[in-house]
């Protein structure tokens, strides 16, 4: 095993990367820019070197200086985490050149899954369904003649992209011409590469990914699935395992379809193959995301194998201790993912200094925490604060124990979206597992808008009675009559109305 390694990450992850280094005796380096002088990972760690400036591209993405910190600190190897340089496989092949091990798959199987058209190309040769697309759009009318026979919507995605970044759905021909040019401008300017593919637009999908786990002699397993369809404009906030929609049939196929997609380009270590689910339960390859993810915890709740172990182990040459008919799956786990930003601003980042914390405990609960009391979270990065999580022996119970642990949460002086995961943990179709990735958008949060208009609709209403009832009866002030408003015939209906309609404020 190695005898150090380093960690080129910051935040949650890298506390999370040092806690299996730990249990297995591996001393810790790590890196941190100006902004992250007194970060937790910095505290937890063995050995800690400044490489910049606070923004990444001075600092946490700057793979020579890191590379350099690395060699000279003595580390073998270099866990990347995820984000910042975890699928970027020219840090893979430098690191490898240092003669560093880069702690993630070989460069070629990230380059490979790096690109999109190229990794549909290889999923189909694989046998891994697809959504029907088209190869790279060279032109408008070459762009006509491939998607006629696919019919609309489309959705055009950039081949260099991936999470949903510079994709545009097209609902009719007429669109087409112009849509693509924009897609290709934005692709340029975001990706400097402006290969654009189409695919058929699926209506409300479920995200359901499967995780994988390979070593370097042939072996290949899947650690089933997890649900990751609650997300808001591309970023999950809710994950769980199993998903509470597929079939134990669907689930066996979606692992097959995972295991042959990483044979396929010879992966090694921890990954995860994405797919579509449509209402049917057929599903569809969307990307494989070739590193360690910020979800991996509800599958280590549910699975009981440490995903981070693992990945150091087949990184040092080991072979995989289990076999797929070792790998059982037990339980449910939910997590959500705690962020200082602010629900009632739209969810704006709400940086600043944690004036009191204390995380919650209790049986069948896991806080992945990256901050503390007195810390200050900066705005250079993502404000994920903590990811919680919690399993029970079937998905009432771990949603049950979220819910109290996040009552029991306690986080002051910066806005969290806490009070978002309590209402959404409350929400019949989730509790149901009715929901698919428009949930959050189209159901949730569309429905406390309408909420929260509604609720200034009734003040209005209310505010006005009273001055009506203060100007009839003369009786001193608008508050003096709103207090004696308790029993007013208008205060008194806005609150039964507000009771009955009952869809607003019982979650
Ligand atoms: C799609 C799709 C519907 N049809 N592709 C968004 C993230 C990126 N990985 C792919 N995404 C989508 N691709 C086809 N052919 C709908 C989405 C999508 C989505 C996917 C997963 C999770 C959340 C999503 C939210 C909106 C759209």
């Amino acid at each position: 095993m190695f005898k150090k390694i380093l960690v080129a990450n910051r935040g949650e992850i890298t506390v999370r990367i040092i806690r299996a280094c730990r249990e297995m005796d591996i001393p810790v380096v790590v890196v941190y820019s100006d902004a992250d002088r007194t970060a937790l990972h910095v505290r937890y760690a063995d050995e800690a070197y400044s490489i910049g400036p606070a923004p990444s591209v001075e600092s946490y993405l700057v793979a020579e200086r890191i590379i350099e910190v690395a060699v000279r600190s003595g580390a073998e190897a270099v866990h990347p985490g995820y984000g910042f340089l975890s699928e970027n496989h020219r840090f893979a092949t430098m690191c490898a050149e240092a003669g560093l091990v880069f702690i993630g798959p070989s460069p070629r199987a990230m380059e490979s899954m790096g690109d999109k058209l190229q990794a549909r190309h290889a999923m189909a040769a694989a046998g891994v369904p697809l959504v029907p697309g088209t190869p790279e759009l060279t032109s408008a009318e070459q762009a006509h003649e491939l998607i006629g026979p696919i019919g609309y919507p489309i959705v055009l995605k950039p081949s260099a992209g991936g999470g949903g970044k510079g994709m545009r759905v097209v609902e009719r021909e007429e669109d087409l011409a112009a849509a693509l040019e924009s897609a290709r401008s934005e692709a340029l300017s975001s990706f400097g590469d402006d290969s654009i593919y189409a695919e058929r637009y699926v209506l409300r999908p479920r995200h359901v990914e499967i995780q994988v786990l390979a070593d370097n002699h042939g072996n290949v397993v899947h650690l089933f699935e997890r649900e990751c369809s609650i997300q808001r404009r591309h970023q999950k906030v809710v994950e769980e395992a199993p998903s509470p929609f597929i079939t134990p049939d669907t689930r066996m196929a979606m692992g097959e379809a995972a295991v042959r997609a990483a044979r396929s380009v010879d992966y090694a270590g921890a990954g995860t193959v994405e797919f579509l689910v449509d209402a049917e339960q057929r599903f569809y390859f969307l990307e494989m995301n070739t590193r360690l993810q910020v979800e991996h915890a509800v599958t280590e709740l549910v699975t009981g194998i440490d995903l981070v172990k693992m990945q150091l182990s087949v990184a040092a040459g080991e072979r995989l201790p289990f076999t797929q008919d070792d790998i059982t799956l037990t339980g449910a786990a939910v997590e959500c993912r705690i962020y200082a930003e602010d629900p009632d601003r739209d969810f704006m980042p709400s940086p600043g200094r944690i004036t009191a914390l204390r995380a919650p405990g209790g049986p069948g609960v896991r806080d992945d925490i990256g901050v503390y009391e007195g810390y200050e979270v900066p705005l250079y990065y993502d404000p994920l604060l903590s990811k919680l999580s919690a399993w029970g022996r079937d998905r009432d119970e771990a949603i049950g124990r979220l819910r109290r642990a996040l009552s029991e949460y306690v986080i002051e002086g910066i806005k969290t979206n806490i009070p978002f995961h309590q209402r959404l943990l409350r929400h019949p179709d989730f509790l149901s597992g009715d929901f698919d990735t428009t949930f959050v958008d189209r159901r949730l949060l569309a429905h406390a808008a309408a909420c929260a208009d509604e609720e200034l609709a009734l003040v209005a209403a209310a505010v006005l009675a009273a001055m009506h009832e203060t100007a009839r009866s003369d009786a001193g002030d608008i508050a003096g009559a709103a207090e004696a408003g308790g029993g007013s015939p208008a205060w008194r209906r806005a609150g039964r109305r507000a009771a009955a309609e009952g869809g607003c404020g019982t979650w």
